[in-house]
């Protein structure tokens, strides 16, 4: 095996197991699971061209790229399904192709699109080894950007998913994606081909996000400013972690009166403040920290807990037996729910001992666009005022590996006369502490999940609006942490919109290479982190 698409990869690349628990035979599969993805983009991506779309193959890209995401699927089995079932929708893409085209295709067809025989899962397997990251012999720096469209397409991939689970798409979603994934397979586009389509991606990325805003704010309302209770109610329990609002909310109908206390974990925060969930009295409060501290926090969780989305890890012993996923997140060996029917989870909650009351302390959340520019006034006469000199946006995702401290430090030393916007689980390194406000305005917002970064951009260009000036322009700075392929959609859709100064860290990816990195210096001024202190320094002059 050989990935190195995420921050914790191993010496630039895992290739015995991964660190995040990724086997060899589920790397295999998830290569040729993608493998299998360029070849149907292949042929879909010509049916459209002759006017012809087809819904389960539209559906089928988006929930296989979300599949390859970093823990999302672990199991060999359900990987092996989709690479069966992406082998019919090839078929099927080739001969929707074929009847609008009145005949085969007179092009070089290449060999992705030609399909397999392999079946078995071990053939798979074996086949799916053969196909990963490295076996193509091509240019480092077209790979490198490949990759980055690649990861960038899987990261939107996971938004267009939850956008699709409360029914709403955007065909240009699709028509991009089938586009980028063939272009993979072409060999006459040169470097800056898929330099252009990297930026694509970030405007795709752009139109997903807003798609999915646009999906959980006409079902939920627009998140109101919320405190959320970090303590414990009297009664049975069960803990979601992940993004889909849409599953939070059939849980809440179903075990409305039921005696049992919904508590959200990592990326759920923010759905305390959508009106539409906090309706709920028994969405109760907000247990443990980031994705990576689960394995030792669960063990206190006395109820259910249920994955709908990543980041889930190897589960432990102790606590695998009440821990099920959702859709399309698998572990084996853990009950999987297909569908909104939780019973199965309802049952185990009700058989647990669940908690005592233990009030804790409050946090804040809630804080989108609709929120923020419901008192846009307030701010812009608080910058010209002078009271706020400066913005950080602190975002992105945690991680295990050492070097995040860095946020926490830098979220401590801002001084007392500027904001933090922070969004996604990196928020976990400093939102429970205290930053006060400026005349009324908290001095920490939290905007929401990583995807609400479409809430960031809008802020942004709203205050670029008032002060007749370009985003690059405001008093604002991007503080990225970064861990999975969603960050790489988001830092795609920053760059699509010219940002520049970005700081990223923990680490650099591994999958920039060089001279794609020189690029993105000289195009972008886009550089590692450094120290919280020199960075502040140089920052604020
Ligand atoms: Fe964190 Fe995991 Fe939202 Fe990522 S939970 S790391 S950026 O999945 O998606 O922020
Ligand atoms: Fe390694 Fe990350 Fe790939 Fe997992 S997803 S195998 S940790 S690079």
């Amino acid at each position: 095996m050989f990935c190195f698409q995420c921050e914790q990869a191993a010496n630039g690349g895992c290739s015995k197991v991964g660190v995040c628990g990724k086997q060899p035979d589920v790397a295999a599969l998830q290569d040729l699971l993608v493998y299998t993805m360029k070849g149907i983009a292949f042929w879909a991506d010509k049916a459209r061209a002759k006017g012809v779309k087809d819904a389960e193959i539209d559906h089928f890209m988006i929930d296989g790229l979300f599949t390859t995401v970093t823990n999302v699927d672990f199991s060999p089995e359900e990987v092996a399904k989709l690479v069966r079932k992406g082998t019919t929708l090839r078929e099927k893409a080739q001969s929707l192709f074929e009847k609008a085209n009145g005949g085969a295709y007179a092009g070089a067809v290449p060999e992705a699109a030609k399909g397999f025989t392999a079946t078995t899962t071990a053939e798979l397997v074996a086949l799916g080894a053969a196909h990963g990251i490295k076996s193509d012999a091509i240019d480092a720096d077209v790979k490198s950007v490949q990759e980055i469209i690649t990861y960038g397409m899987k990261g939107y991939a996971a938004y267009a998913h939850h956008a699709l689970v409360i029914g709403r798409e955007n065909d240009e979603i699709y028509a991009f994606t089938h586009k980028a994934l063939a272009a993979t397979l072409d060999k006459s586009l040169g470097l800056m081909d898929f330099v252009g389509l990297a930026m694509e991606c970030g405007r795709i990325n752009l139109v997903t996000m807003e798609l999915l805003d646009k999906a959980n704010t006409d079902s939920f309302g627009h998140p109101v400013p919320t405190p959320v209770q970090l303590g414990t109610k009297a009664g049975k329990a069960i803990l979601v972690s992940g993004h889909d609002l849409r599953m939070l909310e059939e849980l809440l109908k179903q075990t409305e009166g039921k005696g049992i206390n919904i508590y959200t974990h990592g990326e759920m925060l923010p759905a305390h403040g959508y009106p539409g969930l906090k309706k709920y009295a028994h969405l109760a409060g907000n247990f443990g920290g980031a994705w990576q501290d689960q394995a030792k926090e669960f063990v206190n969780f006395p109820g259910a807990i249920i994955f709908n989305t990543n980041c889930i890890q190897r589960p432990a012993e102790s606590y695998k037996d009440r821990l099920f996923t959702w859709g399309l997140v698998q572990w084996p060996d853990v009950k999987n729910i297909n569908g909104m029917d939780f019973t199965p989870v309802i049952e185990k909650a009700l058989a647990l001992p669940g908690f005592e009351e233990n009030p804790g302390k409050e946090i804040l959340t809630g804080f989108g666009h609709n929120a923020v520019l419901g008192v846009a006034d307030k701010v812009i006469d608080a910058v010209k005022a002078g009271q706020i000199r400066h913005f950080f946006l602190i975002g992105g995702c945690d991680g295990a590996k050492s070097g995040r401290n860095y946020y926490t430090e830098f979220a401590e030393q801002v001084p007392n006369d500027c904001v933090i916007l922070t969004l996604a689980c990196g928020k976990y390194r400093f939102n429970k502490l205290d930053f006060g406000d400026i005349g009324g305005i908290p001095r920490l917002l939290d905007i929401g999940q990583c995807n609400d970064a479409y809430s960031a951009i809008q802020i942004a260009v709203a205050l670029a609006g008032a002060f007749n000036c370009g985003v690059n322009e405001l008093p604002l700075s991007f503080i990225l942490s970064w861990y999975e392929q969603k960050a790489v959609a988001i830092l795609l859709t920053l760059l699509h919109l010219g940002v520049k100064n970005i700081k990223l860290g923990p680490s650099l990816p591994a999958f920039i290479t060089p001279n794609v990195l020189n690029f993105l210096v000289e195009n972008f001024n886009i550089g590692p982190i450094g120290t919280a202190e020199g960075d502040l320094k140089q920052i604020l002059g």
